[in-house]
């Protein structure tokens, strides 16, 4: 009797302990009150196998709204554990479900998963920007390009072509294209749904299945996104969210055997990094990275549209983005005056709130960014870089950091070789068309280039002979669902979008059939 008694007291600790934590653990959900009023249920939980679930290890996160610095929520956190239950639940669903049915239904789902972004629009833009920090006038932005492209990954879902071979009468020859079977996919914070959306539609068209991890610092709108592909008619474990660290939830999925391939959207120092991890595996990769790419003025341009073009190019998205044109290359005759009209123009640009429709640049995204950004600006003065306007916060609450422009500055300066990742732009001058080419190629990346003229031999010739996946010609920052997108160099490899994202997610299969009777 006494023994049982003994016996049963740990055990009942036990039954206690695990009660308290099941009641004590985070929900799942959560009512959020957005900044413009609106109220809605955030997902909090780890999207695994059609399901809000609590991380294993039940270790949860808190979300940081950038724009006044308070918490937002608690989300779960996965560890990695949990990657491989989502990656366990990912090939099941690739080999018995995805990869199976017929293409018309994965366009199908597809289509009603663009239909679905369309209209929750104003819930997810709001959503970005709470996260994000970045202003709703590009977040609205950012949603209107996810669901293009989601409709767009869905009409190549069924046109997903193989080809026949002659290779004379004894054979019949054919190639096919296959998916290559679980996918992880890891994202930024600049662009979380945007990067959602062109990681998982090229991917799921093809007939992959997912495991995503949006960056630690903005985990919401791909948590709410994950449900509508339920709506949708994606059939549960296909694709799987996953909240976490890179160092943790990046890690393993780089490194596990069961995924055939990652994608990444990042830094170069990460991509390298990832591309060592997936070496063992032989996992195929595709990295899209960093960028300093140049954007050139030339005397003959429409210098006030050049003005807004080259703006637009550094300061869109408070200057997080990957292919920003934050080298400016002015020509000599026209330079004091472009400079000046850039200053003012920069000026004029409304700074705070992202929920403020005046607004065109919000919140930097994290403490960490805001800091880095500053140490920036610190360097480039150090350097002798003349400051223009900006160079430094604004205000003292929130991570806002005015629009910064330093003039004549020298190529070989750290603010013109490196990423800032912030509205921070560079003005250098050139007179001819050979210095300016070779100003703008003496970069390790390659991502974008930005010419603006009004000729349009000179147009061609110049974008000829950058280095740079996407060039643009008087315009900037200007994206289009089935216009490729990705870098030279450093900048990284692989194409997304256009038909060019799906070669990313097939592997080609050859099948050669003997002729026993060859018909003449
Ligand atoms: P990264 O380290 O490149 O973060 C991007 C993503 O990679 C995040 O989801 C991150 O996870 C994950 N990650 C981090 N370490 C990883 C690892 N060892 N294995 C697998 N995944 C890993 O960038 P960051 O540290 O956030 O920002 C630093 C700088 O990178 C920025 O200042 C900017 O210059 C550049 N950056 C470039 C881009 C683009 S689009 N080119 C985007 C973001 C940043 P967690 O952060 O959640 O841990």
């Amino acid at each position: 009797m006494l023994s049982r008694t003994r016996a049963a007291a740990p055990n009942s600790r036990i039954f206690t302990r695990s009660l308290l934590r099941l009641y004590s653990q985070a929900p799942l959900r959560v009512p959020i009150t957005l900044p413009n009023g609106f109220t809605y249920e955030q997902p909090t939980g780890l999207f695994i196998n059609g399901e809000f679930v609590a991380s294993k290890q039940k270790k949860t996160f808190d979300v940081i709204n950038p724009s006044n610095e308070e918490k937002i929520t608690t989300v779960y956190k996965a560890m990695e554990d949990d990657v491989d239950e989502a990656v366990a639940a990912a090939k099941k669903a690739f080999e018995t479900k995805w990869s199976i049915v017929e293409p018309e239904v994965r366009a199908k789902a597809l289509f009603n998963l663009a239909d679905l972004v369309e209209k929750h629009q104003e819930t997810l833009a709001a959503i970005e920007s709470m996260d994000n920090g970045k202003s709703l006038f590009c977040a609205r932005g950012d949603v209107a390009l996810v669901s293009k492209y989601l409709r767009s990954c869905g009409g190549w879902a069924d046109k997903i072509y193989g080809n026949v071979i002659d290779t004379g009468k004894n054979h019949f020859t054919y190639s096919i294209k296959e998916p290559l079977g679980v996918c992880g996919q890891i994202i930024p914070w600049n662009f979380p749904l945007l990067m959602w959306s062109w990681k998982i539609g090229p991917a799921l068209a093809t007939g992959n299945t997912v495991v995503l991890k949006p960056a630690e610092t903005t985990p919401l709108s791909t948590l709410f996104a994950s449900q509508l592909c339920q709506e949708a008619g994606i059939p549960a474990g296909v694709v799987n969210i996953l909240p976490g660290s890179g160092r943790v939830v990046g890690e393993r999925l780089s490194a596990h055997p069961d995924v055939k391939k990652i994608a990444f959207t990042g830094s170069t120092a990460t991509g390298r990094h990832i591309m060592k991890v997936a070496a063992d595996t032989v996992k195929k990769v595709t990295l899209e990275l960093g960028g300093k790419s140049p954007n050139i003025v030339f005397a003959d341009a429409d210098l006030d549209k050049a003005v807004k073009n080259i703006a637009f190019g550094i300061f869109y998205n408070s200057g997080e983005v990957c292919c920003a044109g934050s080298r400016i290359y002015i020509q000599d005759t026209v330079y004091e005056e472009v400079l000046q009209k850039l200053k003012d123009y920069t000026e004029s640009l409304k700074v705070g709130d992202p929920f403020d429709e005046e607004v065109f640049q919000g919140a930097q995204t994290s403490d960490k960014q805001l800091h880095k950004i500053l140490d920036y600006v610190d360097v480039a003065k150090s350097e002798g870089a003349r400051l223009v306007t900006g160079g430094a916060r604004h205000g003292s609450k929130g991570y806002f950091v005015k629009p910064t422009v330093f003039a004549d500055v020298k190529e070989d300066m750290r603010i013109v070789k490196e990423e800032v990742f912030g509205p921070i732009v560079t003005v250098s001058k050139f007179s001819t068309v050979d210095e300016v080419i070779a100003m703008a190629n003496d970069s390790q990346y390659g991502l974008a280039a930005g010419i603006h003229t009004n000729d349009i031999n000179k147009a061609v010739d110049v974008s000829k002979r950058v280095k740079a996946g996407t060039v643009w010609i008087n315009t900037y920052n200007n994206f289009h669902q089935n216009v490729p997108f990705g870098g030279f160099g450093q900048s990284g490899i692989g194409r997304e979008m256009g038909e060019a994202a799906l070669s990313n997610y097939t592997q080609t299969k050859s099948v050669r059939i003997a002729i026993d009777k060859p018909i003449r």
